[in-house]
């Protein structure tokens, strides 16, 4: 072949594919306390001194409450084929329990019919992390009953829209919201109770399970899917210590809500690693709610994790994401070495190696089901030129080799059918606030102004065309 034709390659993807992009409700949303919304543990969070980088908070974000219009619009113009978008529970149930706020679920009718209107199709995420803060007074995601509110939450929205949407997914990054919230405390609600977080993480697999059985209770025809953010992971040598850190890593992020969303069980080793607090975790039949047949999965994909087991090793800044937070994974067990991999503007080792491997391991080790990339994405520090331009090649790159990864593993047999890029938008990244920019489509915070970057550009020509140019990967 030659270089001419190599170059000419088209990498096709399967006929069907949804190329998207995602954001969520309290990243972009803002009109925190317009059309009868109730309070989030977010708006609570980021007014708690020191938790929020600059203590910045959502009240405004990107005015995508009363922009949504022109961003349907801008969205259409870049060709996606389809929107993943979080409706957020306290603008639906503003105390998370009762009767619902009619114009918070006319807003989201509004936006949906937009969305059709323009040929987009709409993808509905009911959980991104801004649970009503009257349920967090209650015990929060540690107490069972949230699980069951958010069964009924989710009842009332996919009664409002499931005639108009098809593509549901329950609750995103479960881990995070377990984890995050309620072990390291880094996100809402900034508790730290390990042992409590494992019972969030049941709860919120829990809720998924009992959410969807109450969705398909209402109407045929909806599909519906889990949401997790699954890495790749590596021991550094091949040690029995770096393995077994990289089991306690792969366990604890990964394992945990695989075995239990598809094969109806928490795996037996991360039990053990738990002790005491995974001790009657889950009541008789709820692992066969939560592992009730999904329609698909969807998976966040950003890094891969290379981990070692030397005690009181050295913990690299840019390998270690996070804090989990929990003694099961604590610096005397496990350490985030790196890899010494480029980083993005969060640290965070760019591997799209990693996302290929990720598809063919759930493709291969659990039942088969439709899989989706439902977020991947970069931060980087953009500099925009005085038209507010911003040129990204190494988003651009990053997505193009994460793209090619996915190509890759739907030619090696993973049943992926659709892509989308995090984020639509630059806008507030949680406990960082506004200064990592995850956008396609940059953000002038103070005018709101939106203008394309190079890779939303790039990305809109990918879609265009149906694939990707060049060698495979
Ligand atoms: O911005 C977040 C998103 O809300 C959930 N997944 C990861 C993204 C980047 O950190």
């Amino acid at each position: 072949m030659t270089t001419q034709q190599t170059q000419d390659q088209q990498l096709r993807f399967p006929e069907g594919f949804a190329w998207g992009a995602a954001t969520s409700a309290y990243q972009i949303e803002g009109a925190v306390s317009e059309g009868g919304r109730g309070r989030s543990i977010w708006d609570t969070f980021a007014r708690l001194p020191g938790r929020v980088v600059n203590g910045e908070n959502a009240d405004v974000a990107v005015d995508h409450y009363h922009r949504y219009r022109d961003d349907v619009r801008l969205m259409a113009r870049l060709g996606l084929g389809a929107y993943r978008f979080s409706v957020s529970w306290p603008r639906v149930q503003p105390d998370g329990v009762g009767a619902v706020n009619q114009r918070g679920l006319d807003f989201y009718r509004r936006l949906v019919d937009e969305l059709l209107g323009q040929g987009i199709d709409p993808w509905v995420t009911l959980y991104h992390w801004d649970l009503p803060q009257a349920l967090e007074d209650a015990g929060g995601w540690p107490a069972r009953d949230t699980a069951l509110r958010f069964a009924d939450y989710a009842a009332a929205v996919h009664d409002a829209l499931g005639d108009r949407v098809r593509n549901w997914s329950t609750v995103n990054e479960p881990w995070c919201a377990a984890f995050l919230g309620y072990a390291s405390g880094e996100h809402a609600p900034g508790r730290r109770e390990p042992a409590r977080a494992v019972l969030a993480a049941h709860h919120l697999l829990l809720g998924h399970g009992l959410a969807m059985a109450a969705m398909r209770a209402q109407r045929a025809g909806s599909r519906i899917g889990g949401c997790v953010n699954l890495y790749a992971v590596s021991p550094l040598t091949r040690s029995a210590a770096d393995l077994d850190a990289a089991r306690r890593i792969d366990g604890l992020q990964n394992r945990l809500f695989l075995d239990a969303l598809l094969r109806g069980e928490y795996p037996a080793d991360v039990l053990a690693d738990l002790g005491e607090a995974a001790e009657g975790l889950a009541e008789t039949g709820d692992m066969g709610v939560i592992s009730a047949p999904m329609d698909m999965l969807l998976i966040n994909y950003y890094s891969r994790f290379t981990v070692s087991g030397a005690p009181g090793g050295a913990v690299s800044a840019a390998a270690a994401p996070t804090d989990t937070g929990s003694p099961w994974v604590g610096s005397e067990h496990v350490s985030f070495a790196g890899s010494g991999r480029p980083v993005t503007g969060m640290g965070w080792e760019i591997d799209h190696d990693g996302l290929r491997e990720v598809l063919l391991r759930v493709a291969g080790d659990y039942p088969r089901i439709p899989l989706v990339v439902s977020e991947n994405g970069a931060a980087f520090d953009d500099v925009a030129d005085a038209g507010g331009f911003v040129r990204d090649p190494e988003r651009r790159d990053y997505i193009e080799a994460h793209l090619r990864a996915c190509h890759a593993a739907i030619g090696q047999g993973a049943p992926l059918v659709g892509y989308f890029a995090w984020s639509l938008l630059d806008n507030f990244e949680w406990a960082w606030g506004y200064g990592k920019r995850f956008g396609l489509v940059r953000v002038d915070y103070p005018t709101q102004r939106r203008v394309p970057k190079e890779s939303a550009l790039w990305y809109a020509e990918t879609i265009r065309r149906g694939g990707l140019t060049g060698p495979a990967q």
